[in-house]
């Protein structure tokens, strides 16, 4: 079997043309454009790549956004006193505090300075405790924005065994919670598995989902997945190589040639996973403008 491949790439243009769609409506309906405050702190080039797609996104459908960069040695007070005049601003509709953040800031404190109803990530307790309990809420985006390429490719989730590699408040965890809750799109049963679990390929080999989200090169090998699964790779790590013009190449957690053979279904790195994050960001910060999750 040579698995047919999951085009992040095309499903996020797809989100982003309806994301677009929606926007004009709202604005012809004499609203303001939606409007994304990015917030920046140091300068991880990765972050740097990211945020810079996201301003990218935005341009495309309709959403006005403004990246604020901050130094790497700023006070967790100021950064919070910055965050809570956005949070006070009603032009600003979502905020984004791309992580991972320098060292001496803590991202929990961060992010709870976040209005949760401003929280387009989707990370603040509030929404989170809200995923778990069903009620409408932001969704993580990499997590939301996997569940909607099953939806699109019509691969079934229901009653499935979906493994979970990594449990990350930004990814596993919220994946495992949208894969397993029985009242929402999952309803899958699920294990989580981490740097603390025996035997991975045990579960790994028994997942007819696996996703693989554990910020480790090339963790998953073809051996340790069972035939004709679909596998999500979540990874995104940047390896040295000399042969690239930027110096470095990406890597998925997946080791791709040899589990794309077993599997039935599996997304790239890149152009998989990635691509989705942004869009469903796009979806979530159009929501925030209508105020459709937390209305006034
Ligand atoms: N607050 N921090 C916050 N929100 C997020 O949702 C993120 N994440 C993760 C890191 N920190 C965050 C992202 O934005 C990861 N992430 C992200 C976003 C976009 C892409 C990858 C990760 C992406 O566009 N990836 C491209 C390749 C980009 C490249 O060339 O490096 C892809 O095709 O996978």
């Amino acid at each position: 079997m040579s698995a047919e491949i999951i085009d992040g790439k095309k499903v996020a243009e797809l989100v982003r043309n309806r994301v677009r769609e929606d926007v004009n409506d709202w604005k012809s309906k004499g609203h303001r454009a939606p409007f994304l405050q990015v917030i920046l702190v140091g300068d991880d080039p990765a972050s740097k790549v990211y945020t810079g797609a996201k301003t990218k996104a935005c341009e495309d459908v309709g959403i006005e956004t403004h990246t604020r960069i901050l130094q790497d040695t700023i006070s967790a007070k100021e950064l919070k006193s910055i965050i809570k005049a956005y949070n006070e601003d009603d032009s600003v509709d979502g905020i984004l505090v791309q992580l991972p953040l320098p060292s001496h800031l803590s991202s929990h404190d961060v992010i709870e300075t976040i209005d949760y109803r401003k929280d387009v990530d989707g990370f603040h307790p509030m929404n989170v405790g809200r995923l778990t309990v069903d009620e409408p809420c932001y969704r993580s985006c990499t997590p939301a924005g996997i569940m909607e390429l099953f939806k699109h490719y019509s691969i079934p989730v229901k009653s499935k065994h979906a493994v979970v590699v990594g449990a990350s408040n930004i990814v596993g965890s919220p994946m495992a919670i949208m894969l397993s809750r029985e009242n929402s799109s999952g309803k899958a049963t699920t294990t989580i598995c981490h740097k603390f679990t025996k035997d991975l390929t045990q579960h790994t080999i028994s997942a007819d989902i696996l996703i693989a989200a554990a910020g480790q090169p090339e963790l998953i090998k073809g051996e340790m997945i069972k035939e004709g699964a679909v596998v999500i790779d979540v990874g995104i790590n940047r390896v040295a190589d000399e042969t690239s013009e930027k110096g470095y190449k990406l890597v998925g957690d997946v080791d791709y040639e040899s589990v794309r053979k077993k599997a039935s279904w599996i997304t790239p790195v890149p152009g998989g996973v990635g691509p989705m994050t942004v869009a469903m960001l796009m979806k979530n910060t159009l929501l925030a403008a209508k105020k459709s999750i937390y209305p006034e």
